[in-house]
């Protein structure tokens, strides 16, 4: 029998978890100048990892996950992966990366870092006391309303607001989709938020700084007051606020004229958990205002794994329909 092996250290970041990979992937698949190009060797030639170490029996339908990588551009290189594919940039994950790597010694203990991720370069600030690490902030990539998509969902007119933060996110009024956030509403929230994922790319929006056709990678459901719900993927809910998802909020509410520049909010995701976020600093391109939002919070390492990949096991990775 031969058995292949994959390490991984995991993370939770106010309960969403990333599996980060330390071992086990051939070089060759993450051949590339850029993150992004290595993201996308390893998409075409190990996908089968990405499954093995996401999907059932090794993980779950609300797995994600994290492949630290080298980079010449910054201080560490990363992409993210989840059930389902890959998403350019993830708050959660970079906080749990970052907490993971510098407490199991693997990047130096450092209160300021560079991160390349397949959406561009992210600036990290790290809090460590005691060799622990007690918050981790980044300022993400530049962030922007892209449009305003009007759906009708159950005979409902709904406005999806189409925001760029690393991701492309529709952000949406819970109370349109008929989901109040309060209390435990989280499974509420995954099949309005898949009908309207697929509703608004069937109207194929456009990303106004790039001139792209885009897709929507996930939906966030926000209520007033600081309650969001962020669903990507196949139907997974993120229990933290959602990194990327707090940055197209508040992108969304300074262009609105709600939130100016350096104020602070707290967001709260559907465990209870917060992350804490502002804009540092706007800008025009393409005639777009275009945001630096920071985002911070607070992860912690779950375990280590060796994870077997043996040729007698022969049920591969799944996922339940
Ligand atoms: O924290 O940015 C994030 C994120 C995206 C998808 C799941 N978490």
């Amino acid at each position: 029998m031969e058995r292949t092996e994959f390490i991984t250290v995991d993370t939770h970041t106010g309960g969403e978890p990333t599996r980060i990979v330390l071992d086990g992937v051939e070089a060759d698949t993450l051949s590339g100048e850029t993150v992004r190009e290595k993201r996308d060797r390893f998409a075409a030639t190990a996908d089968n990892i990405r499954k093995l170490l996401m999907q059932e029996p090794r993980g779950h339908a609300d797995m994600f996950g994290a492949v630290p990588v080298p980079t010449d551009r910054a201080d560490l290189g990363v992409f993210f992966m989840d059930t389902d594919g890959y998403l350019d940039m993830c708050g959660h994950g970079l906080i749990g990366v970052v907490t993971a790597l510098i407490e199991q010694g693997e990047l130096p203990e450092t209160p300021e870092l560079t991160v390349e991720t397949p959406a561009g370069l992210v600036d990290v600030t790290v809090e460590i006391a005691d060799g622990v690490v007690r918050r981790v902030a980044f300022e993400n990539v530049d962030s922007y309303v892209c449009e305003t998509v009007p759906v009708e969902q159950d005979g409902n007119p709904v406005e999806a607001r189409i925001v760029y933060s690393g991701n492309y996110f529709a952000v949406v009024d819970a109370d349109s989709l008929g989901v109040t956030l309060d209390g435990e509403y989280a499974t509420q929230c995954i099949e309005p938020a898949l009908e309207l994922r697929r509703a608004v790319n069937d109207a194929t929006p456009e990303d106004p700084v790039t001139g792209a056709r885009v897709a929507v990678s996930a939906v966030e459901l926000t209520a007033s007051g600081d309650r969001s719900c962020v669903v990507f993927a196949d139907g997974s809910v993120d229990r933290s606020p959602c990194g990327t998802g707090t940055c197209a909020r508040l992108t969304l509410h300074h262009a609105d004229g709600g939130l100016a520049i350096g104020e602070r909010v707290e967001v709260t995701g559907p465990v209870g958990s917060t992350f804490e976020g502002y804009i540092s600093d706007t800008r025009v391109a393409n005639g777009v205002t275009v945001t630096s939002p920071v985002v911070s919070g607070t992860a912690h390492i779950t375990g280590e794994h060796t994870f077997y990949r043996t040729d007698d096991d022969t049920l591969g990775s799944f996922t339940l329909a």
